[in-house]
């Protein structure tokens, strides 16, 4: 069965009090709602990396991560840490997470590729082009798979030169990072492809623009997770290991509807 991985995002935007409270007990009791809805993998992240979004000081991102990592390994969870920083990463995978979470590859931080090699961590490399901020500004491209997928390969031989062998490797196209509306959509066709290329992949489509573009000016949340539970069965049945998805229950039975059809799995 597809690998769920469930969101707890740490960042004032996802879990407020209207301003920059961001509560641990919050994020842990939502990390263990979405391990007890069938969550395999939960992806705790301290800097939003939203289209647009600024970046955080380190420091802020340990202090919000640091103890819902801890509380969620110590209950069982099998963590991953969603960041570009190594000094982050090192941090979280002592407190226990088992995945580094890069959107960036490796490249937003020099030192993110040695602190996964001296330890015995999975890692996420997403295709990435530069910071949130700007990201729009770099979706250029002539032949779009074709080129995330060289980028991908660069990041994968730089893993390799850091002593992380390619099973300890997942691959993610990065939706929605340096592509703008219907290049996502060109992505996700090409999941074979990346499929093909040896690591395992990871698809991330959860919520983003791209989903409520195609939806029409303002779907409700509900709509977004509905639309998110279908691509992500589309993405399973092209060759994804795994996906990355906030509503964990719509996308869960939407994964089993798809393997009881494919007689993969039995209840
Ligand atoms: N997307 C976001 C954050 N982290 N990690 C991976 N591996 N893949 C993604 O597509 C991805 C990610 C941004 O989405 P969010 O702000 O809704 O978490």
């Amino acid at each position: 069965m597809t690998v769920i991985m469930g969101i707890v995002n740490v960042t004032p935007d996802s879990f407020s009090d209207g301003g920059r409270f961001v509560d641990p007990d919050v994020a842990i009791a939502h990390g263990l709602r979405l391990r007890a809805e069938g969550a395999d993998i939960l992806d705790v992240g301290g800097e939003s990396t939203r289209p647009g979004a600024e970046r955080v000081a380190a420091r802020v991102e340990q202090e919000r991560v640091l103890p819902v990592v801890a509380a969620l390994a110590a209950a069982g969870a099998p963590v991953s840490i969603d960041t570009l920083n190594a000094s982050t990463a090192a941090l979280a995978l002592e407190a226990g997470a088992s995945i580094v979470n890069d959107v960036s590859g490796g490249l937003a931080d020099p030192g993110m590729l040695e602190v996964v090699a001296s330890t015995r961590a999975d890692v996420v490399l997403g295709h990435w082009r530069g910071a949130s901020a700007d990201m729009y500004a770099r979706a250029e491209y002539t032949d779009l798979v074709r080129e995330v997928i060289e980028e991908l390969l660069v990041r994968v031989e730089a893993a390799a030169l850091a002593g992380i062998p390619p099973a300890r490797i997942v691959l993610d196209p990065g939706v929605g990072f340096a592509k703008r509306g219907a290049q996502n959509w060109d992505v996700l066709r090409a999941l074979p492809q990346f499929a093909g290329l040896g690591p395992r992949v990871l698809v991330g489509t959860s919520r983003k623009r791209f989903l409520g573009d195609a939806l029409g000016d303002d779907p409700s949340l509900a709509d977004k997770d509905l639309a998110t539970a279908v691509t992500s069965v589309i993405a399973a049945q092209n060759g994804a290991w795994a996906v990355r998805v906030h509503d964990v229950a719509a996308t869960r039975d939407a994964l089993r509807v798809a393997a009881l059809w494919e007689g993969t799995w039995t209840p």
